[in-house]
């Protein structure tokens, strides 16, 4: 019986409605070449001007993936430092950098994301497979980003592509206790080829089995299911992840011309369910963010 009420607690708490709607903008991503898509931000230039145009169109955090001089992903120390800095001065959008970077990167590299000094990091929880690939997050890798976040005062995000990384995210909390500030926050990535499919069947089944720490979650659809994905979160008390990482086409036959249409069209179908997109002081205090910024 009190396993059946916490249960119910749980789900209660986990689909309860939040107040305002917090847009996280995945702009670039590591998939696309700029050959095929020359509308995706891959410059600092290009990056920049999209943080500032999604963060007027509503969003409030920004997933960082940056390109090297040739629009190739990188992973390179001193881009990274430099793309904090121009947007966090140009911006006052949360900064999470991507620490998945792309399926080729190696788990070493991949921690070293941490040195830019972010507000916050993705955290892949799990191996995942990806289209004909294979992402890789070993427990071990898991465990030590979680916990040089933590040492950091970065707060993590949690990115669950699959229902068996709710079960890691558990023992991640079990071993190492809360993030920094305390809060905890996930996003599901549905609709990867190999990962949960995105479906509001597979949403709330990842929504019922998340752990009573989770303080916030939001869901994000790849391609075509982005929408329903993105109706689902809102009904059931999710944020909204959107962006060119996710989704290159806006409708049937009509491209993604600029992030910012994107973020325009979660943030008036949040308006539109009453959920409005938060202001970044609102999802910093949503996420316990570190000030990072200087006056
Ligand atoms: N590019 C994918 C292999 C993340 O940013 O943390 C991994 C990814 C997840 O995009
Ligand atoms: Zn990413």
């Amino acid at each position: 019986m009190t396993g059946m009420t916490n249960d119910a607690t749980r789900i209660k708490r986990a689909t309860s409605l939040a107040a305002g709607t917090l847009i996280t903008v995945a702009p670039t991503g590591a998939e696309t070449a700029k050959g095929d898509c020359p509308q995706l931000p891959t410059t600092l230039a290009e990056l920049v001007e999209t943080a500032v145009t999604c963060q007027a169109a509503g969003a409030s955090l920004i997933h960082i993936h940056i390109r090297d001089a040739d629009h190739k992903p990188s992973l390179d120390a001193v881009r990274l430092r430099e793309t904090v800095l121009a947007v966090r001065e140009q911006t006052s959008l949360v900064i999470q950098l991507s620490t998945g970077g792309n399926v080729h990167d190696p788990l070493e590299k991949r921690l070293t994301v941490l040195d830019a000094e972010p507000d916050s990091c993705s955290l892949t929880c799990g191996t995942t497979n990806f289209g004909d690939d294979v992402f890789l997050n070993p427990y071990p890798f898991m465990s030590q980003l979680y916990r040089q976040a933590q040492e950091r005062e970065i707060v993590p995000e949690f990115e669950l592509f699959d229902l068996g990384h709710v079960a890691a995210l558990r023992r991640l909390i079990d071993d190492h206790g809360l993030p920094f500030g305390g809060k905890v926050h996930v996003d599901f990535i549905t609709g990867v080829p190999g990962g949960m499919p995105g479906t509001p069947a597979a949403l709330l089944a990842g929504i019922q089995a998340l752990p009573a720490e989770v303080t916030s979650w939001a869901a994000t659809g790849i391609g075509r299911s982005h929408l329903p994905i993105a109706a689902a979160a809102l009904a059931s008390g999710g944020h909204l992840r959107v962006g060119m990482e996710d989704n290159l086409i806006y409708a049937k036959g009509q491209p993604v011309a600029r992030n910012d249409e994107l973020v325009t069209r979660a943030a008036d179908l949040a308006r539109l369910m009453q959920r409005p997109p938060m202001t970044t002081d609102e999802a910093r205090a949503l996420l316990s963010i570190k000030e990072r910024r200087t006056a």
